[in-house]
């Protein structure tokens, strides 16, 4: 009650604080891509960072944060990281900030081994079909129990591309996404209809390009990059899938920033947290 009483005796302010909708300039950008299950660690760095209180809630305000897939897997709790993720899109919303989530390779390997099991898929060389495949590549029993519809139709209507202030966000660094369509509509139309797909097929298909991985390394990277953001637009290309930490031979301590590469034209933010490395909350602007 006291505090109360001194807050309501204080005098207002000279000037008033500018309204959401009046305020200049665009609100904070940040990224943060490859949670893998590591519910703890996703909810320390968005603290850290001022973006949840201590409960976990939104406590971001304006700020728009988006997540380049890869929520599940490898970790102890994916789906309580997708929780996480529905819960903070809502609270951000409401109060005028915004979560966005793109689909990661992960997810399409968790829903191809939910719709499809073990049955046997023409041209996979993977035994025990997708749930083998996704088994091998650090699915967790755990999550596929847990894994209710309310869980698969939010993975269904995951984009896999945005385009954001310039940047263009994806999950995999790879050109394999110009296969789905040229443009970033076009791109998630064509996901979109994979994901609604009955044919295992075409699962098998996607499940190849979304985990493709290495398309902006080497010589050839910077020409790579600039056909990618050519067709889909942006000025810099930000990933995660392949990390720091195994794909970029950074060693884990050492993992502290992003790595900026093929001349300046793409951002690697994946921090390997699955391989000891970290969470790299990225702010873009
Ligand atoms: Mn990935």
């Amino acid at each position: 009650m006291a505090a109360l009483l001194a807050a309501r005796s204080m005098p207002p302010p000279a000037t008033p604080p500018p309204a959401g909708p009046a305020s200049p300039g665009p609100s904070p950008l940040f990224v943060l891509s490859d949670v893998h299950g590591h519910r703890d660690e996703f909810r320390a760095v968005l603290l850290g960072a001022g973006l949840v209180d201590r409960a976990g809630r939104w406590a971001g305000g304006a700020v728009r944060l988006w997540l380049l897939g890869d929520y599940v897997d490898r970790g102890p709790d994916g789906i309580g990281v997708i929780e996480d993720v529905r819960r903070l899109t809502a609270e951000a919303a409401a109060v005028g900030g915004f979560v966005g989530a793109l689909l990661g390779n992960h997810e399409v390997r968790l829903l191809s081994a939910y719709r499809f099991g073990t049955a046997p898929v023409p041209g996979l060389e993977e035994p025990d079909g997708f749930l083998g495949g996704w088994l091998r590549h650090g699915g967790r029993e755990h999550d596929l129990r847990r894994l209710a519809p309310a869980h698969v139709e939010w993975i269904t209507r995951l984009p896999a591309a945005a385009l954001v202030a310039g940047h263009l966000l994806v999950h995999s660094d790879t050109v394999r996404y110009l296969e789905f369509g040229a443009g970033v509509e076009a791109v998630n139309a064509a996901v979109s209809a994979a994901l609604a797909s009955q044919d295992a097929g075409v699962w098998r298909e996607f499940t190849d390009r979304m985990r493709a991985r290495g398309s902006f390394r080497g010589a050839e990277g910077p020409a790579a990059a600039a056909r990618l953001l050519g067709a889909l637009g942006g000025t810099t290309l930000v990933h995660g899938h392949s990390t720091l930490t195994r794909h970029y031979g950074i060693a884990p301590e050492d993992v502290r920033e992003p790595l900026r590469y093929a001349d300046g034209r793409v951002l690697a933010v994946g921090g390997g947290v699955h391989e000891g490395g970290r969470l790299l909350l990225t702010r873009l602007r």
